[in-house]
């Protein structure tokens, strides 16, 4: 079945997304993916619109693996989070074709169920920690929740969604690690105290971290037994993710920065972490994901795929199959989708006690109301980025 067209639609209801919308030669026939790429959403859509389409046009929409290998090996310049999401973009909407002309569900397509609900983590949010530590049990109570996630920082976990207009520069929040450790792992026993034995706390260090730092926390931490520690470090130094492993026994989650399935390769290989927790649109796809994922599973390591409350519901949905069909699942984080991006995009898990459901409907499971996306221009917006407040020097947001 031949690509008649690809098309992108760019649009902020509350935040900024990219969607990939490919055409076949079945009028009935279209897939949906998610090419967003916070903070750099233009640059995807041009690669996509003026290198891709072209070339994809004429190509048979059943030959993912194909159209993937061409779109990375093809351009001899591979790789890079700008290439990955576009490819991830196309990806999605290949595999969203190829369930609905089956008639069956991705997760089908990927091997079938083998659990019926997915366990989900949510974001405990406030604009203080101190907010937050006072929510805590009310949050875990109401939602009826297993899991909660916690991120360590000053500032309110709310600061990606891009409800405050368009932005000239980056926003630029207060951090200062050297200082701050004790603080992050006080709010944590804070929080343990608060909801008790029985809930499991995620504690997203976020790679704002140097891995003295990081053990150093890690290790005050283990009595109070997180769930994972996740990014305790940035990704970049291998060494020091060795450094971290080697001094704590706390479960780590790592890889929300990765690339490609070689940048998993050496964490993987040498069990580095216990959780894969990459984000599907920054590897290129399910293509990808299904790689690292079987990867993953050969090495003991469990998934916990990226999915917070700036991703799609599309890209939650993409993240569902892959939990319901791969055996090494370990969590899934869960984004609370705004009332506004239901308007844009419909489809895409529900929630509840803990676990997320979806109902069976062939391919991904949702769609994209474009006149609604009309609606909800792009607005430029960037990842806020932190400085010291003893010297004013950059450090990792
Ligand atoms: C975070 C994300 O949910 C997480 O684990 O690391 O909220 C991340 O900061 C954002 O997705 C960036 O856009
Ligand atoms: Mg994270």
């Amino acid at each position: 079945m031949k690509i008649t067209d690809v098309r992108t639609i760019l649009t902020c209801p509350k935040q900024n997304y990219l969607f990939v919308k490919i055409l076949t030669e079945d009028r009935e026939i279209y897939g949906i993916g998610d090419a967003s790429l916070n903070g750099r959403e233009k640059a995807v859509e041009d690669l996509i619109q003026e290198y891709l389409r072209p070339m994809l046009i004429g190509m048979d929409a059943d030959r993912i693996e194909d159209i993937w290998q061409t779109i990375y090996r093809g351009a001899y310049w591979r790789g890079g989070n700008i290439i990955m999401s576009a490819l991830c973009g196309i990806d999605m909407a290949l595999w969203d074709i190829k369930g609905k002309r089956a008639g069956l569900p991705l997760y089908s397509l990927l091997g079938g169920r083998v659990r019926e609900r997915v366990l989900c983590y949510s974001h405990v949010l406030g604009k203080t920690n101190e907010e937050k530590v006072q929510k805590a049990a009310a949050f875990v109570e109401e939602k009826g929740l297993k899991v909660i996630r916690l991120r360590a920082g000053l500032p309110s976990a709310n600061g990606t969604l891009n409800n405050q207009g368009h932005q000239a520069r980056p926003k630029v929040e207060p951090w200062d690690p050297e200082f701050l450790a004790d603080e992050m792992i006080a709010y944590f026993i804070r929080i343990r105290k608060k909801v008790g034995d029985k809930v499991g706390i995620i504690f997203d260090l976020h790679e704002r971290f140097s891995p003295d730092q990081a053990v150093y926390i890690m290790r005050k931490l283990e009595d109070y037994h997180p769930f994972f520690i996740e990014d305790p470090i940035a990704p970049d130094c291998i060494e020091s993710l060795r450094t971290v492993r080697a001094h704590t026994n706390v479960p780590i989650a790592f890889g929300e920065l990765y690339k490609d399935r070689y940048e998993c390769i050496p964490g993987i290989i040498e069990r580095l972490y216990d959780f894969i927790r990459c984000d599907i649109i920054r590897i290129g796809g399910i293509t990808e994901a299904k790689k690292i994922n079987a990867m993953a599973e050969a090495f003991d390591i469990k998934t916990a795929w990226h999915g917070p409350n700036d991703v799609s519901p599309v890209t939650h949905a993409v993240n569902w199959h892959m939990n319901v069909s791969c055996f090494n699942f370990g969590i899934q984080e869960d984004g609370t989708v705004d009332d506004t991006v239901k308007k844009v995009v419909r489809g895409g898990p529900v929630y509840k006690d803990g676990y997320l459901t979806m109902p069976d409907q062939p391919g991904i499971g949702c769609d994209i109301d474009e006149e609604a996306a009309a609606e909800y221009p792009y607005k430029r917006a960037y990842i806020p980025v932190c400085r010291r407040t003893s010297d004013e020097s950059l450090c990792d947001w």
